[in-house]
C-alpha cells in the first residue's frame, strides 16, 4: 500500500490508523503544489490527501472510506466496530461523517479563504466567520468528549485519529484548544501513543503541548 499525505493535514489520521494497524505501507509526503499538479490529479482527480493506493493499484480517497477500509482490513487491531455490530459500525461512521463534513469543512475559509469570496477584501470576514462556527464545533466536541476517553465505542477507533488531527489545527485560531479542557486532554493522551508520535515524526510537525 502507499498512503499520500501533506504535512499535518487531515491525511495525518490514515497515517495514524496505518501505523496502529501495523500495516506494512510506504508514505509520500507530497507538497501542496504537488497535491494539486497533473501528475498526482492523474491518480486523484480530487486533488487531496488522503489518497491511498492498493498493491493491486486500486485507489482509495476520502478520508472516511480509507479509515474504514484500513479498521476492516486489520479486525484484530479493533479500530473500528465488529462485522456484526451494526449499531457500533452505524455509530462510527456518524462520528467519522461529523468529522470530516462538519468539523473539517468548517475550516475551509481559514486554509482557502479566496474560495469562499468574490472579492480579496472579504477573506478576513470569512475567517472571522469560520472562526465563530469552528468554536461552536469544539465546543460541542468537547462536551461529547467530557468524561471520556474515546470519540466514540469503548475503545480508540480510526475517529479517534481524525479527531486528534482536528485538536492539532485549533491553535491556528484566535481560541486556542487549551479552551477546550476535553479535547485538550484527550490531544494531550494521543500525544503520548507511539504510533501518534511516529507519524508525527515521519511528516516532520511540530507538535505543541
Ligand atoms: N473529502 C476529503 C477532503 C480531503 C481534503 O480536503 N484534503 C485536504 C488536506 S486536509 C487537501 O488535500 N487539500 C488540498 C487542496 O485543497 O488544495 C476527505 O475527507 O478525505
Amino acid at each position: 500500500m502507499k498512503l499520500y499525505v501533506m504535512r499535518g493535514a487531515c491525511s495525518l489520521a490514515s497515517h495514524i490508523a496505518l501505523l496502529w494497524a501495523k500495516a506494512s505501507f510506504e508514505l509520500q509526503v507530497l507538497s501542496h503544489d504537488a497535491v494539486g499538479d497533473d501528475a498526482f490529479r492523474r491518480l486523484n482527480p480530487k486533488g487531496a490527501v488522503p489518497t491511498l493506493v492498493l498493491d493491486d493499484g486500486t485507489v482509495i480517497t476520502e478520508s472516511l472510506a480509507i479509515l474504514n477500509y484500513i479498521a476492516d482490513v486489520f479486525p484484530d487491531v479493533q479500530l473500528g466496530a465488529a462485522t456484526d455490530d451494526l449499531v457500533g459500525r452505524a455509530q462510527l461512521n456518524e462520528a467519522l461523517a461529523e468529522l470530516v463534513s462538519d468539523v473539517h469543512k468548517a475550516w475551509g475559509p481559514v486554509f482557502a479563504p479566496s474560495r469562499f469570496v468574490i472579492q480579496t477584501a472579504d477573506e478576513a470576514n470569512a475567517k472571522q466567520a469560520a472562526f465563530r462556527q469552528l468554536d461552536l464545533q469544539y465546543a460541542r466536541l468537547d462536551r461529547l468528549m467530557e468524561g471520556k476517553d474515546w470519540r466514540v465505542l469503548d475503545h480508540r477507533t480510526v475517529a479517534d485519529a481524525y479527531l486528534y488531527v482536528m485538536c492539532s489545527w485549533k491553535d491556528m485560531t484566535p481560541t486556542s484548544l487549551a479552551n477546550f479542557p476535553a479535547l485538550a486532554a484527550f490531544s494531550a493522551r494521543m500525544n503520548a501513543d507511539p504510533a501518534v508520535n511516529a507519524a508525527v515524526e515521519q511528516e516532520n510537525l511540530d507538535v505543541a503541548g
